[in-house]
C-alpha cells in the first residue's frame, strides 16, 4: 500500500508570496475559440478586465492561456501567435493585478516570456513532455509547475481514453512525472498535479478520478482540479447556463471536501463561495473548526 505523505496547506512562491489552500484560480483564455469563452477576452484590455473582475471576486490565482486545448479537435496554434496573444496581457496584468499569474503553456518559449512579466506559475498541460526545455526552465527560474494528465495531443486525446485503471494509471503517471520534475531540479514544495479532467477521459474516467481525489492527495503534492464547464458536467448536469455553474459548484465542493487544493474556474466569484463553505464544512477552515 502507498505510504501517504501529507500535502502543504500553502504554496509559497519564489517571489515570498502565499497561496493558501484551498484556493481558486480563475481562468483567462486568451484565445478565440477555448470550448466555454472563446472570443470573450482575445482583446487585451477585456482579458486585464476581466481578469481584474476575478481577483476582485476573490480569486487566488489567475491563469492566462493563448493556445485553445477543446477535446473537439483543438487546432495548434503557432508559438507567435500564442505569444502575440498572451504577451500584451501578461504586460499589462504585471502592473496591476495583485495575485500571482500562472502561464498555461506547452512551451517554454511562451512561459519564459511569462516569467519575465512576473508570472509565478507554469501550467503546463502536458506535465513538462511537450517541451524538453520546459523543466530547465522551471528549475532555474525557481517557479512553482502544474503537472497534469493527459494522452495524445490537442487535436486526438479524446482518442487514448482507453485504461484498465484509470486511477491507478493517472497517479503513478504523476508520480513519476513529479519524481522527473524534481530531478531536473524543480522546487519540490513548488509542484502540484492534476488528474486533467476532460484530457483522455470520458464522463465515466473524471467520475472515478473524482472521487478518487484521496489517493491523488495521498502523493503529497498539492491537487489542482478543472472540471469547470468541462463536457462532462454539460453531460451529467446539464448544458444550460445555470445546469453548468451549478453542476460545476458540485464537483468543485466535493473535491475540495475530498482534499484538492486548487480549483480551476470560470466564474470565480460562484467558485470562492463554494470553497469556502466546503472547506469550512469539512474542517479545513481553521476559524470554523468545530472546537475552535
Ligand atoms: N483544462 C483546460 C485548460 N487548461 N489546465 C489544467 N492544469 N487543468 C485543466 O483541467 C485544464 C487546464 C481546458 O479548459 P479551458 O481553459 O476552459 O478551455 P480551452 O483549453 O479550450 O481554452
Amino acid at each position: 500500500m502507498r505510504k501517504r505523505a501529507s500535502q502543504s496547506p500553502y504554496l509559497k512562491l519564489y517571489d515570498g508570496r502565499v497561496i493558501k489552500f484551498p484556493a481558486v484560480m480563475g481562468v483567462l483564455n486568451v484565445t478565440p475559440d477555448s470550448f466555454s469563452d472563446g472570443g470573450r477576452y482575445l482583446e487585451a484590455d477585456r482579458a486585464v478586465e476581466h481578469a481584474l473582475a476575478m481577483e476582485a471576486a476573490g480569486a487566488d490565482l489567475i491563469d492566462v492561456g493563448g493556445e485553445s486545448s477543446r477535446p473537439a479537435g483543438a487546432s495548434e496554434v503557432p508559438v507567435e501567435v500564442e505569444l502575440a496573444r498572451v504577451r500584451p496581457v501578461l504586460a499589462r496584468l504585471s502592473k496591476r493585478l495583485g495575485v500571482p499569474i500562472s502561464i498555461d503553456t506547452r512551451r517554454a518559449e511562451v512561459a519564459r516570456v511569462a516569467l519575465e512579466s512576473g508570472a509565478a506559475i507554469i501550467n503546463d498541460i502536458t506535465a513538462l513532455e511537450h517541451d524538453c526545455e520546459m523543466a530547465p526552465l522551471a528549475a532555474r527560474t525557481k517557479c512553482a509547475v502544474v503537472l497534469m494528465h493527459m494522452r495524445g495531443g490537442l487535436a486526438n486525446h479524446i482518442e487514448f481514453a482507453r485504461y484498465r485503471d484509470v486511477v491507478r494509471e493517472v497517479v503513478e503517471y504523476l508520480e513519476a512525472r513529479a519524481r522527473f520534475a524534481a530531478g531536473a531540479g524543480v522546487v519540490r514544495s513548488r509542484i502540484i498535479v492534476d488528474p486533467g479532467l476532460g484530457f483522455a477521459k470520458t464522463a465515466q474516467h473524471n467520475l472515478k478520478l473524482l472521487a478518487a481525489l484521496p489517493d491523488l492527495c495521498a502523493l503529497g503534492y498539492p491537487v489542482l482540479v478543472g472540471a469547470s464547464r468541462k463536457s462532462f458536467v454539460a453531460r451529467i448536469a446539464g448544458a444550460g447556463e445555470r445546469e453548468l455553474e451549478f453542476g460545476t459548484a458540485a464537483a468543485n465542493a466535493l473535491a475540495v471536501a475530498a482534499g484538492a487544493s486548487i480549483v480551476r474556474v470560470h466564474d470565480a466569484g460562484a467558485a470562492v463561495a463554494v470553497v469556502r463553505m466546503a472547506a469550512a464544512m469539512a474542517g479545513r477552515d481553521r476559524r470554523f473548526r468545530r472546537n475552535a
